[in-house]
């Protein structure tokens, strides 16, 4: 219970955890009580009820009746294992087989990119596990189950209070016939900047010790050198390697000259050079248009042998389309979400898909009755989400000249109205001008998040690019777009423009080479006994990980913990709009343990601001107090 002294020590606050704390701050060995589950419990409901959840309304009621899920399909085996396959005759022959199917295969995105895009990230890992089963039974032929990785590693800590890594042990144990994938951004792993080498390796053996079996790793700028090491990485534990390229510009168009097609034929065997076992075409703003992707796919087959595995969001509605043609070109694995997920910034539906390949023998083998039986599941709890769904209803054309990836539109709103900023449209304009200005870069996580900061401060600050070229020596510019220029992320395709370079880093000299390759190795053992002191006994790999990379969030992670207890077993509405008088739920807080918790009343606040809530838990009144933070 000391811990909870620890985390709140302001070395750990600042995010530092690499650094030695212990020593300065004896103070935090003093030990206090963890309260009993259902304190914990009563805790967390009271504060939701009293002060909210960060981007949830206020409903007066709920908003869908509480349901039990029990599984509904029957078990279902693939017709090749390929778990089994990858374990025992390892990656390239795993590779082999997917080259030698005549059908397109498919991925599922909805426990990934699917409820990222639409709904930030926010999906319980509560929500998946109860439908795993079924999830399995309805789609034994996928080639992956897309569940892990991009947002989902920092969502999960900071705003689900749950472990990812817990995530993926339960969906590893709930699929053992799926091949579970997971997207990692290459040197910034599963964050938003570059980490040490020994990092990334790290995070890259202890993922697969857990149980994912394809990586797909891409680097924010396309930036071969920043790929190679995660695809050793990841050949040395034996499982796939997807090396990505990321898709940006119009290979058919004249208006995006670096971005042809030898451009990306020639990046193909890079990565192939490179190890990739599959490689990906991540269009991650939805710009591959259906005859480009035919185009696009039907060079990759010629130029590489390995299989091709495609990635699009349907932001413009062409999504489905742009599948089509690719599987006319031969594309062998292709990105698709469960209809209740999909469309608009989201993946493609995978009904949709499988009817559109109707009489077309490249059709995927998919028991499409089975999978709306699962996406029965998925249209119910949708509702759940709906506070964080990032309000497009319908396609965004503009998105062609625009450029933005479907992850970013929503956050980029949200970052711009916090600023006083209305009008979205002109956030769009001023987004693709700053491409230009950069010189039409990759725009993915993280360096989508530069060209996004920088189209803010512009705006905010009334610059037009010509402002920033004539005079950006006097202009003191964001630190994400200062970090860029200086090489931060690596080196864009075509270099950097220079002249802006030099106004932006103003006499500080830019790297050129691999971030990750000059950064200190961190110190793991350091890191581990920290941790240790800091009152968690044996700290395994995937703790101390996420220590490294995400300290803070991590720290409140463990701090909230000790407070909250169980929360993870509540139910999502509860979980994030708390409970209304007069409602009662049951807690399942461990096997056996059912907790049975109904809200009575809510005092006023008192003289100091707390409020009493009053429950009966299991029969027996109780209560708790909040304080009011409105
Ligand atoms: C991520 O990095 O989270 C992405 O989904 C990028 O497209
Ligand atoms: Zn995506």
């Amino acid at each position: 219970a000391f811990l909870l002294n620890v985390l709140e020590s302001p070395t750990f606050r600042s995010g530092r955890a690499t650094t030695t704390f212990i020593d300065d701050t004896p103070a935090l060995f003093k030990l206090r009580p963890v309260e009993s589950r259902t304190t914990q419990l009563m805790t967390y409901i009271g504060q939701t009820t009293i002060n909210g959840f960060p981007g949830v309304h206020q409903h007066s009621q709920k908003l869908l009746p509480d349901f039990d899920y029990q599984p509904r399909l029957k078990p279902a085996l693939p017709q090749t294992d390929l778990v089994l396959l990858l374990h025992e005759q390892g990656p390239d022959a795993t590779a082999a087989w997917v080259s030698a199917q005549k059908r397109v295969l498919l991925t599922d995105t909805t426990l990934r990119d699917g409820h990222q895009s639409l709904f930030a990230t926010r999906m319980r890992t509560r929500d998946m596990v109860r439908v795993a089963k079924d999830f399995g039974n309805a789609l034994p032929n996928l080639f992956s189950a897309e569940m892990w990785g991009g947002a989902t590693f920092d969502v999960a800590y900071r705003f689900l209070n749950e472990s990812p890594w817990r995530r993926l042990d339960q969906l590893r144990a709930a699929l053992p016939h799926t091949l579970l994938q997971m997207l990692f951004r290459g040197s910034n792993a599963v964050g938003y900047q570059n980490y040490p080498d020994n990092v990334i390796k790290k995070f890259i053996q202890t993922a697969a010790a857990h149980g994912i079996d394809v990586f797909r790793i891409f680097d924010s700028l396309n930036w071969v050198p920043q790929l190679t090491h995660s695809i050793d990485a990841v050949r040395e534990t034996g499982k796939l390697a997807e090396g990505t390229m990321c898709y940006t510009g119009d290979i058919l168009a004249a208006s995006h000259p670096k971005y042809a097609l030898p451009y990306y034929v020639d990046l193909a065997k890079q990565l192939v050079d490179a190890g990739a076992n599959i490689l990906a075409i991540k269009d991650m703003a939805g710009l591959l248009k259906p005859e480009a992707a035919y185009e696009l796919v039907a060079a990759l087959k010629d130029a590489v042998d390995v299989p091709i595995h495609l990635h699009t969001h349907d932001t413009t509605g062409n999504g489905v389309a742009t599948y089509v043609q690719a599987v006319n070109a031969g594309v062998d694995i292709v990105d698709v979400a469960q209809s209740a997920f999909s469309g608009t910034t989201s993946q493609p539906s995978m009904e949709s898909l499988y009817y559109a390949l109707a009489n077309n023998d490249r059709q995927p083998d998919l028991n499409v009755q089975a999978a709306e039986v699962l996406n029965q599941y998925f249209e119910k709890i949708r509702p759940y989400y709906q506070d964080f769904a990032n309000g497009v209803t319908s396609p965004l054309t503009d998105i062609y000249t625009v450029q933005m990836p479907g992850g970013q539109y929503s956050n980029l709103k949200q970052q711009a109205e916090s600023m006083d900023i209305t009008d979205f449209e002109a956030v769009k304009q001023m987004y693709a001008q700053v491409n230009a200005l950069f010189g039409d870069i990759v725009k993915v996580t993280p360096s989508s998040k530069v060209v996004g900061d920088m189209a803010l401060f512009m705006l905010q600050n009334h610059l037009t690019p010509q402002d920033v070229l004539a005079r950006g020596e006097t202009i003191d510019f964001p630190a994400s777009v200062v970090a860029f220029f200086k090489g931060d992320l690596g080196q864009p395709v075509g270099g950097f423009p220079q002249q802006l370079q030099a106004k932006i880093l103003k006499g500080a000299a830019p790297l050129t080479e691999r971030p990750g390759a000059l950064a200190k190795p961190v110190d793991f053992a350091a890191v581990r006994q920290q941790l240790i002191e800091a009152g968690l006994p044996h700290p395994d790999d995937a703790q101390m990980l996420s220590a490294i990379l995400y300290p803070d969030v991590y720290r409140t992670y463990l701090k909230n913990r000790l407070a909250f207890g169980p929360i993870t077993a509540l139910d999502s509405q509860t979980y994030f709009q708390g409970m209304r008088i007069g409602e009662r739920i049951s807690v399942d807080v461990r096997p056996g343990l059912q907790v049975l918790l109904q809200l009575d009343a809510i005092s006023q606040a008192d003289a100091a601001g707390k409020r009493t809530l009053y429950f009966t838990v299991n029969g027996q009144k109780r209560e708790v107090q909040v304080q009011d933070e409105a």
